[in-house]
């Protein structure tokens, strides 16, 4: 088991089977109302399955089991939060924009190029990387280097699983993803604040790690546009950014790949940017954080933890000085 019990010491929360959207929902309105006195005990299921029921048949909904191994005790944070405050820079830098603009975005057909130092390169569709492996719940914090996080029930598994397959060369010591870079339908390629497409690298380790998620879904749905459908890579002990979105390429390669945020800004965002709260950022410190939906007057900000909380990766840096290597 990865992880096994909250810093913060709260309660897990109850995951029975598959949770959809609205149950996460109801889940907090339930909790806030029952804070102010407002309802009784035992309507949780009720309202459940009237929202539930209430929800548009239209969007996907992906069955998954919740891995337990894999869930931290916080609260999720909304549906309507994690889909409207978004990073994906090809929609535009507002973090509004992704909601408005990603509508365009076209997922299906998609396919995903894996390629490079590889027994088995192979193209694979949304199809069959729904069916590659059986598909997990997983609740995971992310943490953004601009000093907010979010708490998402992610879908998917791990990306080890599509390594496996691919049958990686002893060359591939990394392996780099690179998003859809498409003028056409991605409105913020036009602007010059990254260089396009959009690349994210990790070590092959780092990748094979089981906490590295290959994610299709959250909230028991497909992923929305905006959070990089119809396919993104989830590393929850690195900063947000290196959870790279709308994947159509993953390259195995024997040296260490360049990173958008690198590119753009080397001092300031280096290839590894895992969550460090010893490392401050040049222009602000990242001993703290504001967790998205608790940003009232009075909201507390949260300690940041070493690697997001996530200490069993530690291993993978020992002998590493990750101040030189931030
Ligand atoms: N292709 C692409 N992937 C991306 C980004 C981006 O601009 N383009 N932004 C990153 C950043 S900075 C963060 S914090 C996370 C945000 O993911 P979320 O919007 O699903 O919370 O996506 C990351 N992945
Ligand atoms: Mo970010």
């Amino acid at each position: 088991m990865l992880i096994k019990r909250s810093p913060n010491g709260i309660d897990p929360p109850l995951v029975s089977d598959i949770t959809p959207r609205a149950v996460f929902e109801s889940r907090r309105a339930f909790i806030r109302q029952l804070a102010i006195g407002s309802i009784a005990g035992g309507a949780l299921l009720e309202m459940a399955s009237r929202e539930a029921f209430a929800q548009s048949a239209a969007v996907q909904k992906l069955a998954a089991k919740p891995n337990p191994a894999y869930v931290v005790m916080d609260k999720p944070t909304t549906y309507k939060d994690a889909t409207t405050y978004n990073n994906f820079y090809e929609f535009g830098t507002d973090k509004a924009d992704p909601a408005k603009y990603a509508g365009t975005l076209k997922t299906r057909p998609w396919t995903v190029a894996i390629e490079g130092e590889v027994k088995k390169p192979m193209t694979l569709d949304i199809d069959s990387l729904l069916k590659l492996a059986p598909l997990e719940e997983r609740i995971y914090r992310l943490r953004c280097v601009e000093g907010w996080s979010m708490v998402i029930p992610w879908v998917g598994y791990s990306l080890a699983e599509l390594i496996r397959k691919v049958e990686p060369t002893g060359n591939a010591k990394y392996v780099e993803f690179v998003s859809l870079a498409d003028k056409k339908q991605m409105p913020g390629i036009g602007s010059p604040v990254l260089e396009w497409p959009y690349v994210e690298g990790l070590r092959l380790d780092e990748a094979n790690h089981p906490l590295t998620l290959l994610s299709l879904g959250m909230y028991g749905e497909v992923l929305p546009n905006q959070n990089g459908a119809p396919v993104r890579i989830v590393v929850p002990w690195k900063y947000g950014f290196k959870s790279a979105k709308s994947i159509a390429k993953i390259r195995f390669v024997k040296d260490q790949p360049r990173t958008a945020w690198n590119i753009a800004a080397a001092r300031e965002y280096g290839f590894y940017s895992n969550v460090n709260p010893g490392v401050d950022h040049p222009r602000w410190s990242q001993a703290s954080e504001r967790r998205i939906g608790e940003d009232g007057l009075f909201a507390k900000k949260r300690k940041t933890l070493m690697f997001n909380g996530y200490s069993d990766v530690a291993s993978l840096y020992s002998g590493m000085d990750l101040k030189k290597f931030f």
